[in-house]
């Protein structure tokens, strides 16, 4: 007899599951551990973890993911792959240690105080999120193997009643396990005895700034002291992580989507940009964003020249411009956007001017986002294409040189074309914008001229002007770059419309 469709499916979905044993938080969350011997009530049901899990957070995660999105599986593909780097580069630079054991070590962040007692919210290292999903501080991960580093183990604060009445429910190993799916879960307190068990080997880790201090001086600095050179794996992180899966995009694109709509007009009078800063702060949030990804530049008038201006305190008169740069995180992905319209609602001819000339370069230079072109090549073509519109608009005098035009470039833009983008803001530092862009790579494209209230030079109409536009954008194979942040008005008459509307 067949079996019916609804059992087919069910095979199917449990073939596609991670394994439950003993990596299923819904067992561990039920106090039931599956070791040899059979079923087991646990003293401690593990009700709560240390993070959002499908048990206490179901309308976030679904079962088998680590953090909201991304699954136990993802994140085993993402050690796996770290491991095959490790193996070919050491094939290709020292074929000598390619049968050597290797251990890959990656430290969480420590919870950093603001003063006594008082933490700032927590931040993970986002290379150890990246590889373990833990969002827990004083924890680590370990990869090991012979030739390849291709066994797991992960390192977390053991349960404390004391610390959890203060701090919260903490995840313990048994959680941890459960939650992300890997076997061997050891207490953060015996990373330098296991450190120290896989001695003679070669260790890929970033010491020269550890991402947590007192883990590293406790547990790994004895092993350096006794001569262990290690190699940096940060880069090696990073180009994992410049490619982006297409749950990662999937976040991402709510990350913009949140952004997008919060991106706001107000088109009565004097308003303050602390003001426009909470307003946009609470668009964000309310409509599901988890906080804002960085301080954002709420700049009215001549102050959207100062390109990191978060003072956001100054009264924003009628009449002039708001440049606002922000951004949101969703579940570990951010968004980075920034739109600049008059704060009345209604371009006047010389905001006009300037900021057609701004968008029409930024057209341009969203057009060559395809693959094998550069972040750098879109920087350079950036340059020339603002020249041009300076001299065009006369704030650069008719026949001057090409080179005397990139050089006024460079001083009325004084910033990259943009830069990588995903679980940080300025993601992936150890990658070059001279690379050639992939399909699965995130960036900014984000031009600007600003012309300060105190140039002599420019006509006079454009002093005290600042404009950037700035949109997110996911390089495709085909089809073209995906703008994650379409929903921002950015024409000047969608930028008007949306004012009237709101
Ligand atoms: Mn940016």
């Amino acid at each position: 007899m067949l079996p019916s469709t609804s059992s087919v499916v069910l095979s199917a979905v449990r073939l596609l599951l991670p394994r439950r044993s003993p990596g299923c938080v819904w067992c561990a969350c039920r106090g039931i551990s599956l070791k040899p011997g059979g079923l087991k009530p646990k003293t401690v049901p593990l009700r709560y973890l240390g993070q959002p899990s499908p048990f206490t957070h179901p309308h976030l995660i679904k079962h088998g993911e680590v953090t909201p999105g991304l699954s136990q599986i993802e994140y085993e593909l993402r050690r796996h792959r770290l491991a095959s780097l490790i193996e070919a580069q050491t094939d290709k630079l020292v074929p000598s240690a390619s049968s050597s054991t290797h251990v890959v070590l990656v430290l969480s962040h420590p919870t950093r105080y603001m003063t006594n007692d008082i933490p700032y919210p927590f931040h993970q290292n986002q290379d150890f999120l990246y590889l373990s999903g833990i969002l827990e501080p004083d924890s680590a991960l370990v990869l090991y193997g012979k030739g390849r580093p291709d066994q797991t183990i992960l390192f977390v604060p053991r349960r404390d009643p004391g610390r959890e009445l203060w701090d919260g429910p903490r995840s313990g190993k048994d959680g941890a396990a459960a939650l992300t799916g890997i076997e061997r879960v050891h207490s953060t307190e015996e990373l330098g005895v296991v450190l120290k068990s896989l001695k003679g080997s070669m260790l890929w880790y970033d010491s020269s700034q550890p991402a947590h201090p007192r883990l590293h001086q406790t547990h790994v600095s004895p092993l350096l002291e006794a001569g262990l050179m290690p190699r940096s794996v940060k880069p090696l992180i990073h180009s994992l992580r410049a490619l982006k899966s297409s749950a990662e995009v999937a976040l991402m694109q709510e990350a913009g989507r949140i952004t997008a709509q919060a991106s706001l007009c107000i088109t009565y009078g004097d308003v303050d940009e602390a003001v426009l800063f909470a307003k946009f702060d609470f668009e964000n949030r309310i409509h599901g964003a988890n906080f804002l990804a960085y301080p954002p530049v709420v700049a009215g008038g001549n102050r959207a020249n100062t390109l990191h201006y978060i003072n956001n305190n100054q009264v924003i008169k009628d009449g002039e411009m708001v440049l606002l740069d922000g951004g949101c995180e969703y579940f570990g992905y951010v968004s980075d956007i920034t739109r600049t319209w008059p704060v009345n609602g209604k371009f006047s001819p010389a905001q006009a001017e300037l900021y057609e000339a701004v968008l029409e370069v930024q057209h341009s230079c969203l057009s060559l986002c395809s693959p094998g072109v550069s972040l750098d090549h879109i920087y350079s073509t950036m340059l020339a294409l603002l020249g041009r519109q300076l001299r065009r608009l006369g704030i650069v005098m008719t026949g001057t040189s090409d080179a005397d035009l990139l050089k006024a470039a460079r001083q009325y833009c004084p910033h990259h074309v943009g830069h990588y983008l995903g679980m940080d803001v300025h993601d992936t530092p150890e990658m070059s914008r001279s690379q050639p862009l992939q399909p699965g790579m995130v960036i900014t494209i984000e031009p600007g001229l600003y012309i300060s209230e105190d140039n002599n030079q420019a006509p006079e109409c454009f002093r005290g002007l600042g404009i950037r536009i700035e949109d997110d954008v996911v390089i495709q194979d085909n089809g073209g770059p995906l703008i994650l942040s379409s929903g921002a008005p950015k024409t000047i008459s969608d930028v008007e419309q949306a004012c009237a509307q709101r």
